[in-house]
């Protein structure tokens, strides 16, 4: 008996048809891989709740029935049982070599994207998310994937280790620095689905946070066509403020004179800053380019170099945008 008719007959046992809603343990099933994994874990799941009330059942039976009535009794003198001691280890190890197997294939059926997949880049950093689809020259900061198409993530961190976790999909994978780890899959249909990073990654780690927006393919191609520039119609500095909570900015600098881990950005353009070396420096478009770009350039007095660089992420027109936004913030 192969472990697929294990699994179909245990789905049908079990679980009736697999929902594409949320259960009480799970959340919704929204990619190929997710009825299985469910499958696989209410199996797991009622093995454990037969085995406890039979075990513990029996247990509290026995505990009654041969509870010691007299102070003289004694025990009746036991040597084993053969047919017993074989079949509660042969029963376990069956259920364990099926647990094992169904576990093992779903393993790598995860772990191996098919040949066609699209290809997207995964950037982690404390503390955002950044995608790049390498085909169309795009970044951005939200996974938008096409439905019913796989979709390969090839994943890097920049700084500590972060973790990709996408509960609706079942899947989760390490992000490390110096490091690529991949993963796929196939979403079912459009929607939303959250993703969070799942390894303590510092301060601001419950706020990394983004989402999976599936498009149909027609509207996938529209959106990948549509990217790649600002809409003119809206103020540049409009963009610039959306781009610096986009982009995570705000995990860092606040707009309010109130310092985080990086310094108010309030009236800072025009303005002299002083910076960790003893120097000063006029706060101008490329002073904040360049802080922008290449953080540890020029560290300001009295905070740590923990800027991480938006090299590569940021386009012209975006670091334009972010320098009129925080110019329209600017004091002198
Ligand atoms: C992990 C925290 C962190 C994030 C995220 C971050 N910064 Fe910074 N930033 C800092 C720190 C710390 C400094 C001061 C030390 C230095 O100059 O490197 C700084 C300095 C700066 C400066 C110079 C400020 C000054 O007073 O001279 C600018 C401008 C700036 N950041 C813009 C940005 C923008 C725009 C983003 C988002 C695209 C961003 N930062 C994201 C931590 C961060
Ligand atoms: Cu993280």
């Amino acid at each position: 008996m192969n472990s697929l008719s294990v699994q179909t007959i245990l789905h049908q046992a079990v679980q009736g048809q697999g929902p594409a809603e949320g259960r009480f343990w799970m959340p919704p099933a929204a990619s190929t891989f997710a009825s299985n994994i469910d499958n696989l874990f209410y199996f797991i799941y009622w093995l454990a709740v037969i085995f406890f009330v039979l075990i513990i059942g029996t247990m509290a039976y026995f505990a009654i029935k041969y509870r010691r009535k007299d102070p003289n009794q004694r025990t009746s003198p036991i040597h084993g049982n053969h047919a017993l001691e074989l079949a509660w280890s042969a029963i376990p190890g069956v259920l364990l070599i099926a647990v094992f197997v169904w576990g093992f294939r779903a393993y790598m059926d995860m772990s191996v994207a098919p040949k066609d997949a699209m290809d997207i880049r995964v950037k982690a950093q404390m503390w955002n998310w950044s995608f790049d689809y390498p085909s169309a020259g795009v970044n951005t900061t939200e996974l938008v994937v096409p439905a019913g198409r796989p979709v390969k993530l090839t994943m890097s961190s920049k700084d500590v280790l972060h973790s990709f976790f996408v509960p609706d999909f079942r899947v989760k994978k390490d992000v490390l620095p110096n490091r690529y780890t991949t993963i796929w899959f196939e979403a079912i249909a459009p929607g939303e689905h959250q993703i969070f990073c799942t390894e303590y990654c510092g301060q601001n780690h419950s706020k990394m946070l983004s989402k999976v927006i599936v498009k149909s393919q027609e509207d996938f191609d529209k959106w990948i066509e549509g990217q790649g520039k600002l809409d003119e119609s809206i103020p540049l500095s409009e963009h610039g403020k959306r781009i610096f909570t986009e982009r995570g900015c705000t995990a860092c600098h606040t707009m309010t004179g109130q310092a985080g881990a990086g310094p108010s950005l309030k009236g800072k353009y025009g303005s002299q800053e002083n910076l960790a070396d003893g120097s000063q420096v006029l706060v101008d478009d490329n002073y904040i380019r360049e802080s922008i770009m290449d953080p540890t350039a020029k560290v300001v007095a009295g905070f740590q170099p923990v800027m991480p660089t938006f090299k590569g992420q940021l386009r012209d027109d975006e670091v334009d945008a972010l320098i009129e936004y925080i110019k329209e913030h600017g004091g002198q």
